[in-house]
């Protein structure tokens, strides 16, 4: 039997926190190697493990897995994440695409100049508020299903859900119009696997702070 994932990266969310959620709510152990230094870095690059000298990378059935995204395709077609036919696919490709959109935005917000932050808040708010929750509320209310696609649990839950937590710690308040939203998040955070992860000591990373933005500069030379 093939042994647990093992993802590298260092000991913060970052982009590795999308694949920690995809794996936990899949129920699928992992193991981490954090980065400690520049030259853990150093070392994977040297050794080849890095295709594109970047982390996040993961050891999964024999290959070493980078890019996001890539990661992510894998868990959740190995997983059946995925929907059941390339139409829901495509459908679950692009609300991803539009979560990861958002998620972005909210990743680099520790990292902006002081001067730049509160108008990089604003916009968060405004593009929550008024493109990404209304779209994904329109679409529970269309079908009036307890999942985005095919009336199923999809990475396209797991990963919204994840969103709406880290929303959440922006602004509190604007989930509060969206009524589907909320209950998806109540959903989803009740299934066993993903409650085990929002429990205190599992390998959820709380948010950035300055230690973590301080390792990361450290670790990859910004
Ligand atoms: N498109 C890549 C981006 C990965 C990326 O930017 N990784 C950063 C750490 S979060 C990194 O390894 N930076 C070092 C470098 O680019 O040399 C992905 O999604 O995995």
């Amino acid at each position: 039997m093939a042994g647990k994932p093992k993802l590298h990266y260092f000991n913060a969310r970052g982009r590795m926190e999308p694949i920690r959620w995809l794996l936990a709510a899949a129920g699928v152990e992992f193991e981490e190697k954090f980065l400690e230094s520049a030259e853990d870095l150093e070392k994977l690059r040297n050794d080849g493990y890095l295709m594109f000298q970047q982390v996040p990378m993961v050891e999964i059935d024999g290959m070493k897995l980078a890019q996001t995204r890539a990661i992510l395709n894998y868990i959740a077609s190995k997983y059946d994440l995925y929907g059941k036919d390339i139409k829901e696919r495509a459908l679950i490709d692009m609300y991803t695409e539009g979560m990861a959109d958002l998620y972005e935005m909210i990743l680099l917000l520790p990292f902006c100049p002081p001067e730049e932050k509160d108008a990089k808040i604003a916009l968060i708010q405004e593009k929550t508020k008024n493109r990404y929750f209304p779209a994904f509320e329109k679409v529970l209310k269309s079908h009036g299903q307890d999942y985005l696609v095919g009336n199923k649990l999809s990475r396209a839950d797991i990963q919204l859900v994840e969103l709406l937590y880290f929303v959440e710690e922006v602004d509190p308040s604007l989930i509060f119009s969206f009524p589907l939203l909320q209950a998806l998040k109540t959903r989803i955070s009740n299934l066993p696997t993903v409650r085990k992860f929002l429990q205190p000591g599992s390998p959820r990373k709380p948010p950035t702070n300055a230690k973590s933005i301080e390792e990361a500069r450290k670790i990859f030379k910004f």
